[in-house]
């Protein structure tokens, strides 16, 4: 049988993976021959050309070094300066330095040059986001037939926001070189055939006349889920009874609404607060009765955009203290670290409210996470940003548009009233989405589509919401 690579900008680390996504992507590679290709963590100046293999939790991975130069253009800069906020619609935080370019193109030569040595004819090939995406390209130039899918986490953006970015058209060149597309939402599936079906030829052509060529390229689908049922089991742990146990001594009757982020301005977290502010304001009876607890680790901190999203954070944190704190009561905690999955699960558990409101996002997973831990008996509910590819999946939840922060303070204001009838019955559709939408089947429908057969076991399970073939 096929053996399957998985490539992705960093290889899982020791330890329990942090995230749902790492531990089905091993549990792939566990149930599978293959391997697991990525840049190490490390920095050297002159980085070994060929890979090293290490067996980690039982896995095989296979990594490179990069050089610090290089790591930068690629990494903290043509990657997330250009290419992180221009999907998520953020022309206005990108910074363009044209030589980041030349190094994101020579990082991705560098896996290629590296991966390709490692390849057997009949592997399949799967690439993880937007770090990679000439990656295909790279390899087929050395003269790689394999079957190989890309899969994009974040969303796709709009074509005018395409057109923003340095050498779009030679990116999506790259993005033709690929046997598969998988996108979150069908929402990123449109903006991508809307891109391929209107592109102008004196544009993208590298000639006046040549449009490119999508035919070979299959796009769909794939949206992304987690374990619910893992997370279920997990919010009925010790660990997360000792969680449980220390929010309710600090918390009291008060009623938990609950932010879990990284610190990333696409996750809107400071119109999530004004929008706390605003129901404090509207509400006079919510003071004293509910507790917004915010957790948010810092993430990509060298990036100045990042570092001025934790200062406005840090400012509407503060001004809402100011105006709403009294001496023996706080209306919210922001905690700037991360948590275990079990501690989180926890949380989730305890919330009476999930606010999940991305300005945008791929998916969001923290959705998923929250929907899995509830108490079947006495359910949470879950506020919802219509910009997360997670609004596709669960209509059910209370959605609301982050950017009309009176909107989602009416959404907290109902969420908090919502009868328990009604909350059993929304949550009873969002967890069915949730298992229908598990994190392993996308894995398997995902693989099935770029191999048909491979997938074995997890054939039965695909569950693609939409595909378009762009010819
Ligand atoms: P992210 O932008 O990182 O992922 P998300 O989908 O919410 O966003 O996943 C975050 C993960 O990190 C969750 O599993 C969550 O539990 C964990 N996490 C967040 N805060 C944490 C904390 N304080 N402590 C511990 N863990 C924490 C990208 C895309 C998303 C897409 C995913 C997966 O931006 O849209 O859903 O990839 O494809």
């Amino acid at each position: 049988m096929s053996r399957i690579v998985i490539v992705s900008n960093r290889t899982p680390g020791k330890g329990p993976a942090a995230g749902g996504l790492a531990v089905a992507l091993k549990k792939v590679l566990g149930e599978r021959e293959g391997f697991w290709f990525g840049w190490s963590g490390k920095l050297t100046d002159s980085p070994e050309q060929k890979a090293r293999f290490e067996d980690i939790d039982g896995l095989h991975i296979a990594q490179i070094d990069l050089s610090p130069d290089d790591h930068r253009a690629y990494y903290s800069g043509f990657s997330n300066s250009i290419l992180w906020p221009s999907f998520h619609l953020r022309l206005d935080l990108a910074t363009i330095e044209s030589h980041w370019y030349e190094g994101y193109r020579r990082v991705n030569a560098q896996f290629a040059k590296a991966l390709m040595p490692l390849l057997k004819p009949d592997d399949v090939i799967w690439v993880h986001d937007y770090h990679l995406i000439p990656l295909a390209s790279e390899l087929r130039s050395l003269g790689a037939k394999n079957r190989i899918g890309f899969y994009l986490h974040i969303p796709f953006p709009t074509v005018d926001a395409l057109y923003a970015i340095p050498h779009h058209g030679e990116l999506m060149r790259d993005l033709s070189r690929y046997d598969l597309i998988g996108f979150q939402a069908n929402r990123d599936v449109a903006a991508f055939t809307d891109f391929a079906e209107h592109q102008a030829p004196s544009t993208f052509g590298t000639r006046p006349t040549e449009a490119l060529d999508f035919s070979k390229t299959e796009v769909a689908a794939f949206p992304i889920g987690s374990d619910p049922e893992a997370f279920a089991r997990l919010s009925n742990s010790p660990a997360a009874k000792k969680m449980i146990h220390r929010m309710h001594r600090a918390l009291g009757e008060q009623a938990l609404i609950l932010g879990v982020d990284r610190l990333d301005y696409s996750k809107g977290l400071p119109q999530r607060v004004e929008a706390y502010e605003k129901l404090l304001a509207n509400n006079q009876r919510f003071r004293r009765n509910v507790h917004l607890l915010q957790v948010a680790p810092p993430s990509r901190d060298t990036i100045k955009e990042y570092q001025e999203t934790s200062d406005t954070l840090d400012a509407i944190c503060g001004r809402v203290m100011g105006r709403f704190a009294e001496p023996d009561w706080a209306p919210l905690t922001y905690v700037k670290r991360a948590y275990g999955q079990p501690s989180l699960a926890g949380l989730y558990r305890l919330a009476r409210v999930a606010l999940v409101t991305p300005l945008r996002d791929g998916m969001n997973l923290v959705a998923h996470e929250y929907v899995g831990a509830q108490d079947p008996e006495n359910p949470g509910v879950l506020v919802l940003s219509r910009f997360a590819g997670a609004a596709e999946i669960f209509p059910e939840a209370l959605l609301v548009n982050p950017f009309d922060t009176d909107e989602t303070a009416e959404a907290l204001r109902m969420a908090l009233d919502m009868p328990l009838d009604e909350r059993k019955a929304r949550w009873q559709a969002l967890m069915a989405a949730a298992e229908t939408h598990n994190v392993d089947d996308w894995a398997l429908s995902f693989l099935e589509r770029l191999s048909p057969g491979i997938g074995e076991a997890g054939a039965g399970a695909r569950d693609v919401i939409y595909m378009a073939s762009v010819a």
